[in-house]
């Protein structure tokens, strides 16, 4: 490999993360920083960013692939998200506390961390801090002499499992906060603490999140002094977010970018940016792609101008339930071990860590559901990848440097890889199954050690006369997990269309997922009748379904010919294989309604929120529960007028509009939802109307306002929602912008 030689010493790179990027792995050459001189080629700039490196801390990092968070604390007893720091440590009370529990879960989930959260945003310490009396020594859990900190980081030791603290640098409690250089020397003796008391430290996660208003305390952070502290004590632990090492992938929906590069012009690090970008109040628990989700951070076009390229990898934040604490109701709302599988592939299967949040109750354990999900999630993760298909192939690469032959990424053995001569950028690996195989996903791995650099790549299938495309895709990174239908060969391809300099590639896999049902079609709306069929990937084995959303055991229907509705209805199907059934399900929702030509809404609804745009107010796919899940429009202190023509005058029976209530996220149901019909779409009749006060609420539900229309006539339905406006006076957001959620209008 050719290394640039740099003097990265003589640049003078001001005090932010960058300069705590700096640094140079034992040979003193590659980095994981690189200077680009103003005016330098672009050849040149692309040649640099293809030497840029993971740092060994962040070699390590990413290593470990899936992680876990643990919320834990004051809101667990609140039944908060967000806490005013005014709280006794005396609600702290787990009364059947066993870290150990915890991380077993954890441990056999897969992941291989725990980050607790030592302090969050109240202040409220999970460990007997010598520096505040906002700790759990002032709570009744164990008369005062508890440490949640040390037994999480003991029972790590116990399981083999690292061990990372969130530290939040925003405490409402802190009489200091605000006094800046008094609350810098106060976090630090904290972060001290928790970095001298309990062993290693593999990541310190800051967050970004501050809720202070204008008027509130405006407290700068001394992060160079916090980042010198961490590197001091723990120099093996990475610092995650406002921090140099690891990038927040920018959403805590799970779903992180198709095109992910880590290494990105320096000014990523921007910690302003980050904080920005981050929530500004609790609603934003579950933020999704907004700026900080730009689609592609390290490009050539990205990268073209930058004045500095960093190693910055990024880290998918996720929580298992829809908040990071627990709250008893959410116990039903625990994300399905599909949708578990679904988050991995996304970002851990696209160069990211997945950080998975998995919030104890108020015993001080992990929720009976929580395990569920994750046990499920484990099992389908480990029926897929046990078996290396492409083990053993036979490879023949269009170009191979000496000593790095093609066989090294079908070894099983990271450490090993193929790469190309000097100048050779795009090449073609061609691998001969021993036998027909049938596959559904792909597995690559570049050695990022010297470097992340393939462009664009994609995978071919040879069917005995030509080569037939069955993936592709962009960048790979230290990971990239493919999905696509079922195929069966024996001879493949990967071409590696563009790549920044020689690409290397450790790890070429094939796999075969469990057997899956797919539903055809896959849901929607319908007129008068449907039907549905249900096949399976795999010929042969049988299909059980349910028609009421219930999961399917082996005493459901059996699927013998295609099921024929003519009302609304939720298909649930799985395939059983010897007699077991497989643990993944489809589910696909049916609605019959009068299919819509054309829908125009009035007022503008969020970028945050916004479906796949106005039609999945009448895609026939409704929204569940979660307002994270894409299917909700929501509107931030606007009403919402949405008018739907269905292209000729038809009879009509009812009007149905369904709304998402779940006040802790601020989201409220209307407060009045009218509808009126036309014929012209000029005259239009009098609104039916109904009127719903705010009431004050823990439930989280989605209810639907119908209105009869008895057999009217026409061609264009308006339908009008009133936003509550702003939270009421109750809700801790009082006075701030309350959202409107919307899905799905249904005209019957
Ligand atoms: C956010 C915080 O405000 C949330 O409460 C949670 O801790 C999440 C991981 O980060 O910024």
């Amino acid at each position: 490999m050719r290394v640039v030689a740099l003097t990265l010493c003589t640049v003078v790179i001001p005090l932010t993360p960058a300069g705590y990027s700096q640094e140079l792995s034992g040979n003193g050459m590659a980095r994981n920083i690189v200077v680009i001189a103003p005016g330098e080629p672009m050849e040149e700039v692309v040649r640099k960013a293809a030497h840029v490196v993971p740092s060994p801390r962040q070699m390590a990092w990413q290593e470990m692939e899936f992680i876990a968070f643990v919320h834990f604390g004051t809101n667990t007893f609140t039944d908060r998200e967000w806490g005013q720091g005014t709280e006794s440590p005396a609600v702290f009370n787990p009364f059947d506390f066993d870290a150990r529990q915890w991380v077993r879960v954890i441990r056999n989930a897969g992941m291989k961390m725990v980050i607790i959260t030592a302090k969050h945003h109240d202040g409220l310490c999970l460990w007997p801090s010598a520096y505040t009396d906002h700790s759990i020594k002032n709570s009744p859990w164990r008369g005062g002499k508890g440490d949640v900190v040390g037994e999480v980081a003991s029972a790590c030791r116990e399981y083999g499992l690292k061990f990372g603290v969130y530290l939040s640098p925003w405490d409402r409690h802190e009489q200091s906060y605000g006094d800046s250089p008094r609350y810098n020397e106060h976090f630090r003796n904290q972060l001290r603490e928790l970095l001298t008391h309990y062993g290693e430290v593999s990541e310190v996660w800051f967050d970004g999140a501050n809720g202070e208003g204008p008027n509130g305390k405006k407290q700068v952070y001394d992060w160079p002094s916090y980042y010198a502290l961490i590197r001091d004590l723990q120099p093996k632990a990475v610092i995650a977010v406002m921090g140099p090492d690891v990038r927040w992938v920018g959403t805590e929906s799970g779903y992180g970018r198709e095109t992910e590069w880590s290494v990105v012009p320096d000014v990523v690090q921007d910690l302003d940016a980050v904080a920005a970008g981050s929530q500004q109040n609790p609603v934003d628990g579950a933020f999704v792609p907004g700026d900080m989700m730009a689609n592609d951070l390290g490009s050539r076009k990205k990268i073209e101008k930058a004045r500095a390229l960093v190693w910055y990898p990024s880290e998918t934040d996720v929580s298992i339930r829809p908040g990071w604490f627990y709250h008893a109701d959410q116990d039903t709302r625990v994300k399905t071990p599909e949708k578990l599988v679904d988050i991995y592939y996304s970002s851990v299967g696209r160069n990211s860590v997945l950080l998975l949040n998995i919030p104890p109750d108020r015993r001080g354990r992990i929720h009976d559901s929580d395990i569920k999900s994750l046990t499920g999630m484990r099992t389908i993760l480990d029926q897929t990848f046990a078996v290396n298909l492409a083990f053993g192939a036979a490879v023949r690469a269009s170009n191979e440097r000496a000593r790095h032959s093609a066989t090294y990424a079908v070894d099983n053995d990271n450490g090993t890889y193929w790469t190309t001569a000097d100048g050779v950028a795009s090449a073609t690996l061609e691998y001969s199954l021993p036998a027909r195989t049938t596959f559904d996903r792909a597995l690559l791995q570049e050695y990022i050690r010297v470097g992340q650099r393939v462009e664009r790549f994609h995978i071919d299938l040879w069917d005995g006369v030509r080569w037939n495309q069955i993936v592709q895709g962009t960048t790979i990174g230290y990971k990239r997990l493919l999905r696509f239908p079922a195929v069966t060969g024996e001879k493949i391809r990967l071409v590696i269309d563009e790549s920044r300099t020689s690409p290397t590639l450790s790890t070429f896999g094939l796999y075969k997922a469990p057997p899956r049902v797919q539903v055809q079609p896959n849901g929607g709306r319908f007129e008068k009748s449907v039907t549905v069929r249900l096949s399976s990937d795999v010929p042969g084995v049988a299909i059980h379904y349910t028609l009421d959303g219930t999961r399917p055991t082996l005493q459901a229907p059996r699927y013998v010919s295609p099921i024929v509705l003519d009302y609304s209805a939720t298909v649930t199907a799985l395939a059983a294989v010897g007699g077991e059934p497989c643990i993944e399900a489809t589910e696909a929702r049916f609605t019959r309604c009068k299919s819509v030509k054309n829908i125009v809404v009035d007022k503008s609804y969020s970028p945050k929120y916004q479906g796949h745009g106005v039609v999945t107010l009448t895609d026939g796919f409704r929204a569940t529960t979660d307002f994270n899940d894409r299917a909700w429009l929501g509107f931030e202190s606007n009403d919402m007028t949405a008018t739907l023509d269905l292209g000729k005058k038809q009879r009509l029976s009812t009007i149905t509009a369904g709304f998402l209530q779940q006040q802790g996220s601020w989201i409220f149901l209307p407060s009045q939802v009218a509808v009126s019909l036309s014929v012209d779409g000029k005259k239009w009749s009098t609104a039916l109307e109904t009127a719903c006060p705010v009431e004050r609420t823990e439930e989280v539900l989605v209810r639907d306002f119908s209105f009869p229309v008895k057999e009217t006539d026409a061609r264009y339905i308006k339908v009008v929602a009133r936003n509550v406006g702003v939270c009421p006076p109750w809700h801790s957001g009082a006075g701030d912008k309350a959202w409107l959620f919307v899905d799905e209008i249904i005209v019957q």
